[in-house]
Protein backbone atom coordinates (compact mmCIF):
# COMPACT_ATOMS: atom_id res chain seq x y z
CA UNK A 1 0.00 0.00 0.00
CA UNK A 2 0.86 3.67 -0.17
CA UNK A 3 1.70 3.49 3.54
CA UNK A 4 4.26 0.59 3.13
CA UNK A 5 5.73 2.11 0.38
CA UNK A 6 6.95 6.00 1.94
CA UNK A 7 8.05 3.88 4.61
CA UNK A 8 9.90 1.92 2.29
CA UNK A 9 11.71 5.00 1.07
CA UNK A 10 12.22 6.22 4.11
CA UNK A 11 14.20 2.98 5.27
CA UNK A 12 16.31 3.24 2.14
CA UNK A 13 17.15 6.76 2.24
CA UNK A 14 17.11 8.43 6.37
CA UNK A 15 20.51 7.27 7.68
CA UNK A 16 20.31 5.06 11.29
CA UNK A 17 22.39 3.29 13.32
CA UNK A 18 26.01 2.95 12.02
CA UNK A 19 27.22 4.74 8.98
CA UNK A 20 30.43 3.05 7.64
CA UNK A 21 29.99 -0.78 6.14
CA UNK A 22 27.95 -2.39 8.15
CA UNK A 23 28.73 -6.14 8.48
CA UNK A 24 27.17 -8.53 6.62
CA UNK A 25 25.09 -9.67 9.75
CA UNK A 26 23.69 -5.94 10.48
CA UNK A 27 22.73 -5.69 6.89
CA UNK A 28 20.79 -9.06 7.19
CA UNK A 29 19.03 -8.24 10.42
CA UNK A 30 18.19 -4.69 9.13
CA UNK A 31 16.49 -6.63 6.19
CA UNK A 32 14.60 -9.11 8.17
CA UNK A 33 13.44 -6.61 10.59
CA UNK A 34 12.12 -4.05 7.06
CA UNK A 35 10.13 -7.12 5.71
CA UNK A 36 8.56 -7.53 8.58
CA UNK A 37 7.02 -3.83 9.22
CA UNK A 38 6.21 -3.65 5.53
CA UNK A 39 4.90 -6.47 3.00
CA UNK A 40 7.26 -4.86 0.18
CA UNK A 41 5.16 -4.94 -3.42
CA UNK A 42 5.91 -7.86 -5.57
CA UNK A 43 7.97 -5.92 -8.06
CA UNK A 44 10.33 -4.29 -5.05
CA UNK A 45 13.45 -6.48 -6.11
CA UNK A 46 13.24 -6.00 -9.87
CA UNK A 47 12.97 -2.23 -9.28
CA UNK A 48 14.63 -1.12 -5.82
CA UNK A 49 13.83 2.14 -4.92
CA UNK A 50 16.05 5.22 -6.97
CA UNK A 51 17.36 8.60 -5.34
CA UNK A 52 17.57 10.75 -8.14
CA UNK A 53 21.18 12.49 -8.44
CA UNK A 54 21.56 15.61 -6.29
CA UNK A 55 21.58 18.82 -8.71
CA UNK A 56 24.79 19.90 -9.84
CA UNK A 57 23.96 23.07 -7.88
CA UNK A 58 22.35 22.52 -4.43
CA UNK A 59 19.37 24.52 -3.97
CA UNK A 60 20.21 25.05 -0.26
CA UNK A 61 23.63 27.11 -0.96
CA UNK A 62 23.45 30.36 0.82
CA UNK A 63 26.01 31.85 -0.44
CA UNK A 64 28.31 34.03 2.42
CA UNK A 65 27.27 33.45 5.93
CA UNK A 66 27.27 35.25 8.54
CA UNK A 67 30.73 33.15 10.85
CA UNK A 68 29.98 33.41 14.64
CA UNK A 69 32.44 32.21 17.35
CA UNK A 70 30.74 31.80 20.74
CA UNK A 71 32.72 31.79 23.74
CA UNK A 72 29.96 29.54 25.52
CA UNK A 73 29.54 27.11 22.67
CA UNK A 74 29.46 23.33 23.74
CA UNK A 75 30.28 20.37 22.24
CA UNK A 76 26.73 18.77 23.42
CA UNK A 77 25.32 22.03 21.45
CA UNK A 78 26.99 21.51 18.22
CA UNK A 79 25.95 17.81 18.63
CA UNK A 80 22.12 18.46 19.05
CA UNK A 81 22.29 20.74 16.09
CA UNK A 82 22.97 18.10 13.87
CA UNK A 83 21.19 14.91 14.71
CA UNK A 84 21.22 14.03 11.64
CA UNK A 85 24.80 12.93 11.38
CA UNK A 86 25.71 9.73 12.87
CA UNK A 87 29.86 8.71 13.81
CA UNK A 88 30.99 11.99 12.04
CA UNK A 89 28.90 11.05 8.47
CA UNK A 90 26.12 11.98 6.48
CA UNK A 91 24.27 11.72 3.64
CA UNK A 92 21.45 13.86 2.05
CA UNK A 93 18.28 11.80 2.46
CA UNK A 94 16.48 12.83 -1.06
CA UNK A 95 19.29 12.58 -3.34
CA UNK A 96 22.14 10.95 -4.10
CA UNK A 97 25.21 12.95 -3.21
CA UNK A 98 27.83 13.50 -6.61
CA UNK A 99 30.87 12.50 -4.32
CA UNK A 100 31.68 11.12 -1.49
CA UNK A 101 33.93 13.27 0.55
CA UNK A 102 36.39 12.64 3.41
CA UNK A 103 37.27 15.72 5.26
CA UNK A 104 40.68 15.60 7.36
CA UNK A 105 41.41 17.42 10.31
CA UNK A 106 44.89 17.25 12.02
CA UNK A 107 44.93 18.03 15.45
CA UNK A 108 46.66 18.73 18.70
CA UNK A 109 45.31 21.03 21.47
CA UNK A 110 42.97 22.91 19.68
CA UNK A 111 39.67 21.98 21.20
CA UNK A 112 38.24 25.38 20.95
CA UNK A 113 38.84 25.67 17.05
CA UNK A 114 37.47 22.25 16.62
CA UNK A 115 34.49 23.07 18.18
CA UNK A 116 34.00 26.04 16.07
CA UNK A 117 34.88 24.22 12.93
CA UNK A 118 32.45 21.52 13.84
CA UNK A 119 29.70 23.75 14.43
CA UNK A 120 30.52 25.16 11.29
CA UNK A 121 31.30 22.54 8.71
CA UNK A 122 28.59 20.20 9.28
CA UNK A 123 25.50 22.74 7.84
CA UNK A 124 27.94 23.85 5.63
CA UNK A 125 28.64 20.57 4.00
CA UNK A 126 25.07 19.73 4.64
CA UNK A 127 23.87 22.26 2.37
CA UNK A 128 26.28 21.59 -0.05
CA UNK A 129 24.11 17.67 -0.40
CA UNK A 130 27.24 15.70 0.23
CA UNK A 131 28.03 12.50 1.81
CA UNK A 132 30.68 12.92 3.88
CA UNK A 133 32.81 12.23 6.96
CA UNK A 134 34.83 14.28 9.27
CA UNK A 135 37.78 12.66 11.10
CA UNK A 136 40.17 14.33 13.42
CA UNK A 137 43.69 12.75 13.59
CA UNK A 138 45.09 13.65 16.57
CA UNK A 139 49.10 13.52 17.55
CA UNK A 140 49.36 11.24 20.59
CA UNK A 141 52.23 12.30 22.74
CA UNK A 142 54.43 15.71 23.09
CA UNK A 143 56.98 15.38 20.20
CA UNK A 144 57.21 18.15 17.44
CA UNK A 145 54.06 18.11 15.16
CA UNK A 146 53.61 16.83 12.17
CA UNK A 147 50.57 17.72 9.76
CA UNK A 148 51.65 16.00 6.93
CA UNK A 149 52.18 12.95 8.65
CA UNK A 150 49.03 12.51 10.08
CA UNK A 151 47.26 13.67 6.99
CA UNK A 152 48.60 10.60 5.40
CA UNK A 153 47.29 8.71 8.65
CA UNK A 154 44.16 10.61 8.24
CA UNK A 155 44.15 9.23 4.56
CA UNK A 156 44.59 5.57 5.27
CA UNK A 157 42.36 4.91 7.89
CA UNK A 158 39.71 6.78 6.37
CA UNK A 159 39.99 4.53 3.21
CA UNK A 160 39.61 1.42 5.76
CA UNK A 161 35.85 2.61 6.48
CA UNK A 162 34.53 3.92 3.01
CA UNK A 163 35.85 4.17 -0.25
CA UNK A 164 36.00 8.14 -0.42
CA UNK A 165 36.40 9.78 -3.75
CA UNK A 166 37.22 12.79 -2.20
CA UNK A 167 39.70 14.18 0.47
CA UNK A 168 39.86 17.79 2.14
CA UNK A 169 42.82 18.46 4.13
CA UNK A 170 41.41 20.98 6.52
CA UNK A 171 43.44 22.98 9.43
CA UNK A 172 41.38 23.07 12.63
CA UNK A 173 41.36 26.87 12.86
CA UNK A 174 40.23 27.91 8.85
CA UNK A 175 36.27 28.70 8.71
CA UNK A 176 34.99 28.88 5.20
CA UNK A 177 32.97 32.28 4.68
CA UNK A 178 31.01 31.17 1.42
CA UNK A 179 29.04 28.13 0.95
CA UNK A 180 29.47 28.10 -2.60
CA UNK A 181 32.81 27.07 -2.06
CA UNK A 182 32.08 23.57 -2.56
CA UNK A 183 34.03 20.79 -0.49
CA UNK A 184 34.00 18.53 -3.94
CA UNK A 185 37.54 17.58 -5.98
CA UNK A 186 38.25 18.03 -9.50
CA UNK A 187 40.15 16.62 -12.37
CA UNK A 188 43.12 18.60 -11.07
CA UNK A 189 44.29 19.20 -7.15
CA UNK A 190 41.89 22.14 -5.59
CA UNK A 191 43.31 24.55 -3.43
CA UNK A 192 40.37 25.50 -1.55
CA UNK A 193 42.04 29.41 0.46
CA UNK A 194 42.85 32.07 -1.68
CA UNK A 195 42.74 34.31 0.81
CA UNK A 196 41.70 34.62 4.28
CA UNK A 197 40.98 37.83 7.02
CA UNK A 198 44.56 37.70 8.21
CA UNK A 199 46.12 38.36 4.92
CA UNK A 200 43.44 40.98 3.45
CA UNK A 201 41.70 37.95 1.59
CA UNK A 202 44.81 38.03 -1.12
CA UNK A 203 46.37 34.97 -2.72
CA UNK A 204 50.14 34.65 -0.39
CA UNK A 205 51.95 33.40 -3.43
CA UNK A 206 51.83 31.93 -6.49
CA UNK A 207 52.08 28.42 -5.05
CA UNK A 208 50.75 28.61 -2.12
CA UNK A 209 48.87 25.37 -1.53
CA UNK A 210 48.50 25.61 2.28
CA UNK A 211 45.71 25.67 4.65
CA UNK A 212 42.46 23.26 2.80
CA UNK A 213 43.18 21.46 -0.06
CA UNK A 214 41.00 19.16 -1.92
CA UNK A 215 42.60 15.46 -4.00
CA UNK A 216 40.49 12.86 -5.14
CA UNK A 217 41.79 9.18 -3.69
CA UNK A 218 43.78 8.80 -6.90
CA UNK A 219 45.23 12.22 -7.22
CA UNK A 220 46.36 12.07 -3.66
CA UNK A 221 47.72 8.05 -4.12
CA UNK A 222 49.45 9.28 -7.35
CA UNK A 223 51.73 11.57 -5.93
CA UNK A 224 51.98 9.44 -2.65
CA UNK A 225 50.36 11.72 -0.59
CA UNK A 226 52.54 13.79 2.05
CA UNK A 227 56.16 13.68 2.70
CA UNK A 228 56.84 12.35 6.76
CA UNK A 229 59.71 13.99 7.12
CA UNK A 230 58.51 17.45 7.85
CA UNK A 231 58.77 17.97 11.39
CA UNK A 232 57.38 21.50 13.27
CA UNK A 233 55.82 24.33 11.00
CA UNK A 234 56.45 25.11 7.34
CA UNK A 235 57.68 23.38 3.98
CA UNK A 236 55.42 20.87 3.79
CA UNK A 237 52.51 22.42 2.04
CA UNK A 238 55.06 23.31 -0.81
CA UNK A 239 56.47 19.72 -0.72
CA UNK A 240 52.92 18.79 -1.42
CA UNK A 241 52.47 21.29 -4.41
CA UNK A 242 55.92 19.92 -5.35
CA UNK A 243 54.46 16.28 -5.70
CA UNK A 244 51.92 17.60 -7.75
CA UNK A 245 53.85 19.79 -9.98
CA UNK A 246 56.35 16.26 -10.72
CA UNK A 247 52.74 14.42 -11.94
CA UNK A 248 52.17 17.23 -14.40
CA UNK A 249 48.90 18.36 -12.42
CA UNK A 250 47.55 21.70 -12.29
CA UNK A 251 46.69 23.11 -9.32
CA UNK A 252 43.25 24.91 -9.48
CA UNK A 253 41.45 27.28 -6.95
CA UNK A 254 37.75 28.48 -7.19
CA UNK A 255 37.18 32.66 -7.68
CA UNK A 256 38.59 34.81 -4.86
CA UNK A 257 35.06 36.34 -3.86
CA UNK A 258 34.30 32.88 -2.93
CA UNK A 259 37.15 30.89 -1.61
CA UNK A 260 37.99 33.06 1.51
CA UNK A 261 38.31 31.76 5.06
CA UNK A 262 38.55 33.05 8.62
CA UNK A 263 40.95 31.97 10.49
CA UNK A 264 40.36 32.11 14.52
CA UNK A 265 43.30 33.55 16.26
CA UNK A 266 45.98 32.01 17.33
CA UNK A 267 50.03 32.17 18.28
CA UNK A 268 52.20 29.39 17.35
CA UNK A 269 51.91 26.50 19.27
CA UNK A 270 54.57 25.24 21.58
CA UNK A 271 55.49 21.98 19.94
CA UNK A 272 55.36 23.31 16.33
CA UNK A 273 58.39 25.11 16.10
CA UNK A 274 59.08 26.72 12.65
CA UNK A 275 60.99 23.56 10.65
CA UNK A 276 64.23 25.07 9.73
CA UNK A 277 65.80 22.05 7.45
CA UNK A 278 62.14 23.18 5.35
CA UNK A 279 64.41 24.68 2.48
CA UNK A 280 66.90 21.39 2.58
CA UNK A 281 63.97 19.20 2.59
CA UNK A 282 61.80 21.33 -0.11
CA UNK A 283 65.31 20.35 -2.55
CA UNK A 284 65.03 16.35 -2.55
CA UNK A 285 61.65 16.13 -3.04
CA UNK A 286 61.77 15.31 -6.71
CA UNK A 287 64.23 12.54 -5.26
CA UNK A 288 63.05 11.09 -2.44
CA UNK A 289 59.06 11.64 -2.87
CA UNK A 290 58.72 7.75 -4.65
CA UNK A 291 59.63 6.41 -1.33
CA UNK A 292 58.61 8.98 1.15
CA UNK A 293 54.85 9.13 1.87
CA UNK A 294 51.83 7.46 1.96
CA UNK A 295 53.60 3.82 1.36
CA UNK A 296 56.30 4.82 3.88
CA UNK A 297 54.22 6.19 6.73
CA UNK A 298 54.56 3.68 9.65
CA UNK A 299 52.17 4.70 12.87
CA UNK A 300 50.14 3.21 15.51
CA UNK A 301 46.87 4.05 16.32
CA UNK A 302 46.45 4.44 20.08
CA UNK A 303 42.43 5.11 19.77
CA UNK A 304 39.85 5.06 17.21
CA UNK A 305 36.59 6.65 18.59
CA UNK A 306 33.47 7.27 16.99
CA UNK A 307 31.59 10.39 18.15
CA UNK A 308 28.92 12.03 16.80
CA UNK A 309 30.12 14.74 15.18
CA UNK A 310 33.39 13.38 13.80
CA UNK A 311 36.04 10.09 14.17
CA UNK A 312 38.84 10.65 16.44
CA UNK A 313 42.00 8.56 15.32
CA UNK A 314 44.80 9.28 18.08
CA UNK A 315 47.65 8.12 16.74
CA UNK A 316 51.31 7.62 17.56
CA UNK A 317 53.49 8.99 14.95
CA UNK A 318 56.45 8.83 15.95
CA UNK A 319 59.43 11.33 16.49
CA UNK A 320 61.51 13.43 14.30
CA UNK A 321 64.68 11.33 13.64
CA UNK A 322 68.67 12.27 14.37
C1 LIG B 1 49.92 27.52 7.80
C2 LIG B 1 49.05 26.77 6.81
C3 LIG B 1 48.98 25.30 7.23
C4 LIG B 1 50.34 24.68 7.31
C5 LIG B 1 51.20 25.53 8.25
C6 LIG B 1 52.64 25.12 8.27
C7 LIG B 1 47.50 28.46 6.07
C8 LIG B 1 46.17 29.06 6.20
N1 LIG B 1 47.75 27.37 6.79
O1 LIG B 1 49.21 27.49 9.02
O2 LIG B 1 48.19 24.56 6.31
O3 LIG B 1 50.92 24.58 6.03
O4 LIG B 1 51.19 26.92 7.89
O5 LIG B 1 52.83 23.87 8.81
O6 LIG B 1 48.33 28.92 5.34
N2 LIG B 1 47.93 22.03 14.60
C9 LIG B 1 47.33 21.59 15.80
N3 LIG B 1 48.04 21.66 16.97
C10 LIG B 1 49.29 22.17 17.02
C11 LIG B 1 49.89 22.61 15.82
C12 LIG B 1 49.18 22.55 14.63
O7 LIG B 1 46.18 21.14 15.81
O8 LIG B 1 49.87 22.21 18.12
C13 LIG B 1 47.22 21.84 13.32
C14 LIG B 1 45.96 22.64 13.18
O9 LIG B 1 45.06 21.96 12.33
C15 LIG B 1 46.49 23.90 12.53
C16 LIG B 1 47.49 23.33 11.54
O10 LIG B 1 48.07 22.24 12.23
O11 LIG B 1 45.47 24.65 11.90
C17 LIG B 1 48.54 24.32 11.05
O12 LIG B 1 49.21 24.92 12.14
P1 LIG B 1 49.06 26.48 12.47
O13 LIG B 1 47.64 26.86 12.36
O14 LIG B 1 49.74 26.76 13.77
O15 LIG B 1 49.94 27.17 11.33
P2 LIG B 1 49.56 28.38 10.32
O16 LIG B 1 48.33 29.08 10.73
O17 LIG B 1 50.75 29.20 10.08
MN1 LIG C 1 46.53 28.48 11.64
Amino acid sequence: GEDAAVADVKGETVKSGPALPASPQTLVQADVVKDRLDTPPPDRLTTPPQKVECPQESPLLQGAVKLSFESSLTLKDVEGRNKGVSEGEYEPSDCTARQSVAVLIPHRSRERHLLYLLNHLHPFLQRQQLHYAIYVIQQAGDATFNRAKLLNVGYLEALKDYSWDCFIFHDVDLVPENDHNVYVCDKQPKHLVVGRNATGYKLRYKGYFGGVTAMTRDQFHQVNGFSNTYWGWGGEDDDLRIRVELQKMTIVRPPADIARYTMVFHKRDSGNEINKDRMRLLGRTPLVWKKDGLNSCSYETVLLERQPLYVNVTVDIGKPQN
